[in-house]
């Protein structure tokens, strides 16, 4: 099994998590995004779009990392994606409210803080300012949760956490506060702290730190 992605790409990141959690035997290939190591026939047959991550087990080929999580933890008959409909439905819920809500609001901001001197281009503030204000509305909805259950969709483990956790990997790169969500913070903490968390991110890290040195 083969997963392709960036070393801190939060999507990439996801499916090596949840890979690791599960135990499973395989080889990750680093892909900068944007680059030509996505943008030809070979990689585009993985992903269309020439995003990372993607995922080959055999003759199988997937792209979007919910879909790959998913498809991980019910082939290895796993918990993590329960079998029970409304437990099942739970996490379904929680991984669309943290991928429409909080993915989308982290990736504004990513994008305007640090994105864009990667690529550089020059930063949108409308788009910035919209990010912080859909993080603070969103935010507390899961430090609310997180305060009634162990983990996001239940007092179970489950692929929401992976989703959510590798969704605010950087968090502290884009200058996002997550200090003042008390049960987050706990949660996320405990979950960094797991074998499954210890992923190398040398490469990304130092593109990063180059970055960072431009402020
Ligand atoms: N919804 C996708 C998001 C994938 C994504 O946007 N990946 C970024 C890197 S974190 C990427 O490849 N960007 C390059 C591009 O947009 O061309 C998933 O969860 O797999």
């Amino acid at each position: 099994m083969k997963i392709y992605g960036l070393d801190v790409s939060n999507p990439t990141n996801k499916v090596r998590y949840v890979a690791n959690a599960l135990g499973l035997d395989y080889e990750f290939e680093l892909k900068m995004p944007f680059s030509e190591q996505v943008q030809n026939d070979e990689y585009q047959s993985l992903h269309p779009a020439s995003k990372v991550p993607a995922l080959e087990d055999g003759s199988f080929k997937l792209f979007e990392s919910n879909a790959i999580i998913r498809y991980l933890a019910q082939k290895s008959n796993s918990d993590l994606y329960p079998q029970d409909l409304e437990k099942r439905a739970k996490v379904d819920q929680w991984m669309d409210f943290v991928t429409v809500h909080i993915r989308n609001a982290y990736g504004r901001v990513f994008w305007n803080r640090v994105g864009v001197k990667f690529m550089k281009e020059e930063p949108d503030v409308n788009s910035l300012n919209e990010g912080l204000k859909f993080l603070d509305r969103f935010l507390p909805i899961i430090d609310d949760q997180l305060g009634k259950s162990k983990y996001l969709a239940s007092d179970d483990l489950t692929i929401a956490d992976f989703n959510l956790l590798a969704e605010l990997d950087g968090a502290e790169v884009c200058e996002i506060d997550l200090l003042k969500y008390k049960n987050l913070t706990a949660w996320r903490e405990n979950l960094q702290n797991q074998d499954f968390y210890q992923v190398d991110r040398s490469v990304g890290a130092a593109i990063f730190e180059e970055i960072l040195a431009q402020k």
